[in-house]
Order: C-alpha cells, then structure tokens, then sequence
C-alpha cells in the first residue's frame, strides 16, 4: 500500500516549479499487481494527476480500470476549476478502490470527494503517509492554510557561523550545494533579496545550474542604490524593484513602492499573494533575513553548511526558537539542512 503512495508522491515531485500554486499531484491505477496507468498533475491549468492515469492506461487494458485500485497523495478534487472533477472521473470509469494520502485542505474539495465516493460505494482508505504527503506538499499547505506565500529564509554558513566577509561577494558552499539552490530555486515562485546583497553580490538570482524555470526576482532598494550596470537590472527576466522608479526605460523590469517603508513585509507578501505566487525564496542577506524571522513571518529555513572557518565577517542569523529540523544531508563537502516551524 505504502509504496504505491511512495511512487505518487515521485510522480507528483516531477511537477516541481510548474504547478504553483495548485499542489504536486501524482496517481497510479494498480490492477492486482500491476501498473495499468499513472501520472501526475504537469502544469499550472493543465490535467489533473487523475486524468493523466487513466489516459495512460492502454486500450487492451481499459477494461480492467473498475476491478482497480487508484493511488493519489491527495484527495481527488471536488470542483468545477480549470478542469472538471477528478471524483466524477473516477466514479465514471468504476474505480472500485481508491487510497489516498492527504485529504486536500482546499475549502473547494476538504474530504467532499471522500465522502461522494464512499457514498457511491467506492472503498476509501485515507491518512497513508499522510505526514510525508504533507511535507511534499508543505507550500501547498501553507498557501491554503495561511493565505498566504510559503516563505523559505535561505542562507549559507560557515562552521563558525559567518555568512561572509563585510561588504565583499565571499563564496561559502561548493558547487554541488550551488545546483541544490539553483533547483530550489527553479521550484520557487519569487525569489527576494535586500539593498546590500544586491550591491555587494550583484547576484543575477536566475536558476542556471539547474533545468526548470527562473523565478520572479525581487530587490529591495528603498534607497534608489542599485547602479542600472547591475545584472538585477539588466531588464533580462521580470524583475520587480522595490524603490523609486530609475529614469531609464525598462519592459521586464517594475518599480514599487510600498505605502510605508516600515510595513513592507506585509505589503510584499500581500502583493505576491494577489499575483499567484506562493512559493517565496528570501535569500538574504542578514539584514533582510533577520527582518522576516523578527516578524515571525516564515514557514521554512534551507541551511547550508560548510566546513570552513572565516574568522570574522556577518554573523549568520540565529536559528529561532520554533525552527525544527526535518531533513539533513550531506551535497559535496557542505551539509543541508531544512527546518520547518512549529505549529
Ligand atoms: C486533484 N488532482 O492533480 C490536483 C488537484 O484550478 P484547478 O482546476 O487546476 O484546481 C486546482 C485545485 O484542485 C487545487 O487547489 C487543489 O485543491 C486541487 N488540485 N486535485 O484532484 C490534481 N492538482
Ligand atoms: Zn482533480
């Protein structure tokens, strides 16, 4: 049972950086012991896991859809949205059986698909893997539940707790920790970055090191200091500046002003959340980061650690006190570790 759901949420994975804000979806029809059909919900607007398995299943084998089993780590959907519900799929095509991971916390579908099937005699066994289907899909969760982005504070140390060296680019993790941003950053909706890095770093804040898309970029430059010789404004890729317009003329590039300079958390997230984009990647640096763990605004912090010493530079941030550790591992000579907050 367990493994079938272990495979849904594979498939579901291969939807990263293309579904945001909708979840990662994956489902598999097994017939006694073999796959007929699986598939996984692949684009924003597109079909849903559900569709994807059953048009996999060949024509020789179609009949053997209503003596099968139906995997899915979420709920089957309950609503009328880009496409129609995945709960009258199944009942048209006589699923005798279906497990699921998570019920989905969409106030749309929140256990109606359930309850529709078992009243249609369907047998429905929910709660597998419920707590690593709800990691998979933690900004799912998050987008749902809090109405808001899934905040990710990403940041990169030194075994004695440096971030870098004062006012210079200083390169803390290898190469191989670097695709793993890059991939986190290719899942990300927008990514967010502060005055200083922007200056010091002149991060370009694309994803080249890994296949997927690039996020939307964000600069804080309140101040107006970004030099338009800067890659952040380079026009390349939309990128929303946040501070007074510059005099030269840009097609991918947007400034905004939040009302008061005090409040622009709340006012960014509020803006991201009317745009659609539910995966926010804070990439520092110290200033920024320790802005967003002050107003408790945060959802999950990715660490990277590398052996080395600096000796003396920025003080990386201090873990806060709801930070839990749920996933470590070790990428090149560095360590990664990802912390959620306690609810
Ligand atoms: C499913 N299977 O593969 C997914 C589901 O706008 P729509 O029509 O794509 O609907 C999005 C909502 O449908 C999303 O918020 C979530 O509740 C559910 N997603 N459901 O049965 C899927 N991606
Ligand atoms: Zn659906």
């Amino acid at each position: 049972m367990e493994q079938y759901i272990r495979r849904c949420f594979q498939l579901a994975r291969l939807g990263a950086g293309h579904v945001s804000p909708n979840p990662l979806v994956g489902a598999v029809l097994m017939h006694a012991d073999r796959i007929i059909g699986e598939g996984w919900h692949r684009r924003y607007g597109e079909a849903h896991a559900e569709v994807n398995a059953v048009q996999a299943v060949a024509g020789a084998d179609r009949h053997l859809i209503p003596h099968s089993t139906l995997f899915c780590n979420l709920e089957p959907c309950f609503h009328f949205g880009k496409t129609p519900p995945c709960v009258d799929l199944i009942l048209k095509e006589k699923v005798s059986r279906v497990v699921v991971s998570n019920t989905d916390p969409n106030p749309l579908v929140a256990g109606q698909s359930i309850q529709k099937l078992r009243a249609a005699g369907v047998e429905v066994l929910a709660g597998i893997l419920e707590a690593e289907g709800r990691y998979l899909n933690r900004a799912f969760f998050t987008w749902i539940e809090k109405k808001r982005p899934h905040i990710i504070l990403k940041w990169a140390q030194s075994t004695d707790c440096y971030l870098g060296r004062q006012g210079e680019r200083t390169a803390i993790t290898g190469p191989l920790a670097q695709r793993l941003v890059h991939r986190r950053r290719s899942e990300a909706d927008a990514i967010l970055v502060g005055t200083t890095t922007a200056l010091v770093d002149n991060p370009r804040l694309d994803n080249r090191l890994y296949f997927g898309k690039s996020p939307l970029r964000i600069a804080l430059d309140f101040a107006g200091k970004i030099p338009p010789t800067a890659h952040l404004l380079d026009d390349s890729r939309l990128t929303w500046i946040i501070g007074p317009e510059h005099s030269e003329t840009y097609r991918k590039t947007q400034f905004l002003a939040p009302p008061e300079t005090a409040g622009w958390i709340p006012w960014l997230i509020e803006k991201l959340t009317q745009e659609k984009h539910a995966i926010l990647l804070v990439e520092g640096g110290a200033n920024v980061l320790q802005q967003f763990l002050e107003a408790g605004l945060w959802d999950e912090i990715l660490r990277l650690e590398n052996p080395q010493f600096l000796h003396r530079g920025v003080p990386a941030p201090a873990l806060p006190k709801e930070a839990v550790l749920v996933e470590t591992g070790r990428i090149g000579d560095d360590c990664f570790r990802v912390f959620l907050k306690r609810v």
